[in-house]
């Protein structure tokens, strides 16, 4: 894929972020319909009305291109030579209860053998105006409000007691005690550790350095797809604790998330 196409897919990623992101914060204020869809597993109206609303545009614009939603619809296309990988809102439990941390997250992804390969990714934070984007090989930027666009960068904190790790609970009884066992480690070695409640927020806030390491033992695919371009194109990694490639998988996917400089031992 070439430049020209690859900002293609970049500039659509982010107005279509930019579109869903003004629909969710107006519904904000409104009372919301809210459904339990899994255990400790939440949806609202304005979840399904943002992800109709990307889908359609995103369609309108490549009609042989492929999703892959958090959100179930039987009407799009799963296969194409282009995979759309879209959270239309990654924050529901926050967003639910009207806590101001929450996201959109949109990947133009080529299928792979095994997972996928992010070309172009968008994430934008309604309430701060943020819009994060990246396109492979052409490096990541954050834009606040109508500023003009600055590249992103990974902290250079190397030592594990000056880090600030984020990190989110998961919704299962096993990975929760998982996660408890590398806090009891990690809050007496690090600065401190923040719980952000937005997988992909956090991924683009380590893009952006605000915070050192992000660690999530049950991701899917659509917590993970833009963010990990971000991440990557401002040098940083996304690996399993173990430090390997991560491995892409519907059902949950483990990513310790890092600025590349940091050793956590764990
Ligand atoms: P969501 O808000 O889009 O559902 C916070 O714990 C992070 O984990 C959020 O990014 C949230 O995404 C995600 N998350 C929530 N429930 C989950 C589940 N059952 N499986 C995997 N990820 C989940
Ligand atoms: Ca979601």
């Amino acid at each position: 894929m070439n430049i020209d196409e690859l900002n293609q897919l970049r500039q659509v990623a982010c107005e279509t972020a930019v579109a869903a992101g003004k629909l969710a914060r107006e519904m904000w204020s409104q009372p919301r319909h809210i459904q339990q869809k899994g255990f400790r597993d939440l949806v609202t109206d304005a979840d399904f009305a943002a992800q109709h609303q990307i889908t359609q545009t995103i369609r309108a614009k490549f009609p042989t291109h492929g999703f892959l939603t958090e959100e179930e619809d039987s009407e799009l296309p799963e296969s194409g030579p282009v995979i759309w990988i879209i959270d239309p809102i990654d924050g529901t439990t926050n967003y639910s209860r009207n806590v101001p941390e929450f996201c959109i997250s949109i990947a133009a992804c080529m299928p792979q053998a095994e997972g996928y390969q992010p070309l172009a990714a968008a994430i934008y934070d309604p309430m701060r105006q943020e819009l994060f984007s990246a396109a492979k090989g052409q490096g990541a930027t954050l834009q606040i409000g109508d500023a003009s666009p600055r590249a992103t960068a990974v902290s250079t904190v190397d030592s594990t007691e000056n880090a600030v790790l984020a990190l989110d609970w998961s919704s299962s009884a096993d990975k929760r005690t998982s996660i408890l066992e590398l806090v009891a480690e990690l809050m007496h070695n690090s600065f401190t550790v923040r719980a952000i409640g937005t997988a992909a927020l956090a991924m683009a806030w380590v893009a952006a350095g605000r915070v050192d390491t992000y660690i999530n033992l049950r991701l899917r695919p659509w917590d993970v797809a833009a963010a990990l371009l971000l991440v990557q194109e401002s040098g940083g990694a996304v690996t399993t604790l173990k430090g390997n490639p991560i491995v892409w998988d519907v059902a949950g996917m483990t990513c310790l998330v890092s600025n590349g400089r940091l050793q956590l031992n764990i």
